[in-house]
């Protein structure tokens, strides 16, 4: 028996049967997402490498595993999954992320440094880890201060390793708030870096009421993005373009 089968409830099997949500008419994808919503840690690497025969990682991220999360974020707030089978469906994610990661490859000329984390108090990496690995495809160095990161560390790895972007990852109201805090610090001691927030609970209008802060909707933005703040476009000139 599958280690996610454990957790599964008698009554759990019937619902995801009736609300599944499904990606597309692509059966690969589709499988995919099965295996993320089903927390199946036993074939998703298979899955996820059949996928990457057809599909471009980027596709296979967008459309399965987020797409997945989605459907596990929907299956939660309904009061259907409970924690184990979220955090077995997270695993399996992170596990299909992985084999996406390696398909992108890291390139080997560096661009410029990013610094990335997720909120103090705050264990949600899912989205900090998409953005990291498509920062490193896409040639930039990333330094990965992880999750629950206590605001000191982050103002003093921005001073530390002076990167061209500094991101951030929060999904609970209640630990984006270390965001303005990181702002508020950095701007005082005269450290102009672009801030990109992103994550569930952050909002543009929440991001934008602060210095150097610009919302980032979706991890494929961060790419971009740091081309930008590396080519020394300005965190205003950033806002302007990504948040209006
Ligand atoms: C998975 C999950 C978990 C997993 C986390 C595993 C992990 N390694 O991350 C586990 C089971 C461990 C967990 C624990 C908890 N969770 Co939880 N969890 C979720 C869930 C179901 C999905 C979140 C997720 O991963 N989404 C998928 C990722 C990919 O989305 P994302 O991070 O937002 O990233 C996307 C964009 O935002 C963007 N993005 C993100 N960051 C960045 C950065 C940049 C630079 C850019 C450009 C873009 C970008 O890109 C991504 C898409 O491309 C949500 C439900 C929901 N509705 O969101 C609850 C949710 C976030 N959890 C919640 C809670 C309350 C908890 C717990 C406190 C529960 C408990 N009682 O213990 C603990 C938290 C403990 C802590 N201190 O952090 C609440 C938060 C409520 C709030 N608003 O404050 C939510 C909203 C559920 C709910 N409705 O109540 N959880």
């Amino acid at each position: 028996m599958a280690t996610a089968e454990v957790f599964v409830r008698y009554d759990l099997k019937k619902e995801l049967a009736e609300k599944k949500v499904a990606a597309g008419k692509d059966e690969l994808l589709q499988k995919v997402m099965d295996a993320v919503v089903n927390g199946d840690e036993d074939n998703i690497v298979a899955y996820v490498n059949e996928a990457l025969t057809v599909h471009d990682p980027l596709v296979v991220i967008r459309e399965g595993l987020v797409k997945a999360m989605d459907e596990v974020s929907r299956l939660w707030d309904e009061g259907i999954y409970y924690l184990p089978q979220t955090i077995i469906s997270s695993d399996t994610m992170l596990a299909g992320l992985e084999e996406c990661e390696k398909k992108m490859g890291h390139a080997v000329e560096k661009k410029g440094v990013v610094v990335t984390h997720t909120a103090e108090g705050d264990i949600h990496d899912l989205g900090q880890q998409i953005v990291n690995a498509l920062l490193r495809a896409n040639g930039f160095e990333v330094i990965d201060l992880g999750k629950d990161v206590p605001v000191d560390d982050v103002v003093n790895a921005v001073k530390q390793y002076k990167p061209a972007m500094l991101t951030g990852t929060a999904l609970m109201t209640t630990t984006m708030t270390a965001f303005n805090k990181i702002a508020n610090r950095l701007r005082r001691d005269g450290i102009e870096v672009p801030f990109v927030c992103g994550g569930g609970a952050v909002s543009l209008e929440y991001v934008t009421s602060f210095d150097l802060g610009i919302w980032g909707k979706e991890a494929q933005q961060a790419p971009p993005m740091a081309s930008d703040a590396v080519a020394g476009v300005s965190w205003t000139k950033m806002r302007e373009k990504y948040n209006s």
